[in-house]
């Protein structure tokens, strides 16, 4: 049976349920790719690759963020789902979104959100779809469970953080007062500047 944690969060109404569910060793990524590209409407998820995020939070705040677009008439892509993976992006672009933190070919480890607004969309259901569809193992959602498959290289490289040559170049040129960029190997100065980032997102 899949694992399917039932949050909710602060500042979004009790009703809409937020469910997570974590997969490592995925087989059929490609398949499931497959299924948002034709737009299957039984396949309404965020299918995020793991490798990508650093914590819950990172997550969450993107969830977050979809969620209160879509209250608020603001969604610039196809729907909730979808708007969760373009929310993680440090830019505007929807398809590049897609390539670096949704679902491909080669995921391995998967994270899978569902926003429920029906009832009849419940933790049990989704499970249920899930556990036959995704051929992988679930295991729970949780701190350092998804921090056992995040690529901190990648996630650096994607944020454009922490970039030490970067930092040296600003230093040589005695530029560097006040810059927040330094050698981050802190998860959690990473996580706040990632969240600052999405959150300035399409607002200049
Ligand atoms: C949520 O929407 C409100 C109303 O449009 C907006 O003021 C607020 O900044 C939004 N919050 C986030 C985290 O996007
Ligand atoms: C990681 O997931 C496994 C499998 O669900 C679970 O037994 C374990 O408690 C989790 N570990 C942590 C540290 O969250
Ligand atoms: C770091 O900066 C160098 C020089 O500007 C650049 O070539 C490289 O791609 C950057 N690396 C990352 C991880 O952003
Ligand atoms: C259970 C399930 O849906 N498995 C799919 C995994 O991916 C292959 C194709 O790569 C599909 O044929 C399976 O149906």
């Amino acid at each position: 049976m899949a694992l399917i944690q039932t949050l909710s969060l602060a500042h979004l109404p009790p009703s809409l349920a937020v469910h997570v569910a974590l997969y490592q060793e995925v087989t059929n990524a490609s398949f499931l790719q497959q299924q948002l590209l034709l737009g299957n409407s039984d396949f309404e998820y965020a299918f995020i690759d793991a490798s990508v995020i650093l914590s819950p939070n990172h997550l969450l705040a993107a969830v977050f963020r979809a969620v209160n677009d879509s209250d608020n008439g603001r969604l610039k892509s196809r729907n909730v789902h979808s708007e969760i993976v373009f929310a993680l992006s440090p830019n505007n672009n929807i398809a590049t979104s897609f390539r670096t933190f949704g679902i491909l070919p080669t995921t391995r480890s998967l994270l899978v959100v569902k926003i429920s607004t029906n009832p009849s969309i419940t933790a049990s259901s989704i499970s249920q779809h899930l556990s036959a569809t995704i051929e992988g193992t679930a295991i729970e959602f949780s701190k350092d469970n998804i921090s056992k498959f995040t690529d901190i290289k990648k996630v650096k490289k994607i944020y454009k953080i922490g970039n030490k040559t970067d930092v040296q170049e600003r230093k040589n040129r005695g530029s560097e007062k006040g810059t927040v960029v330094g050698e981050l190997d802190d998860k959690k100065e990473m996580e706040v500047v990632i969240l600052g980032m999405m959150a300035l997102r399409g607002q200049t």
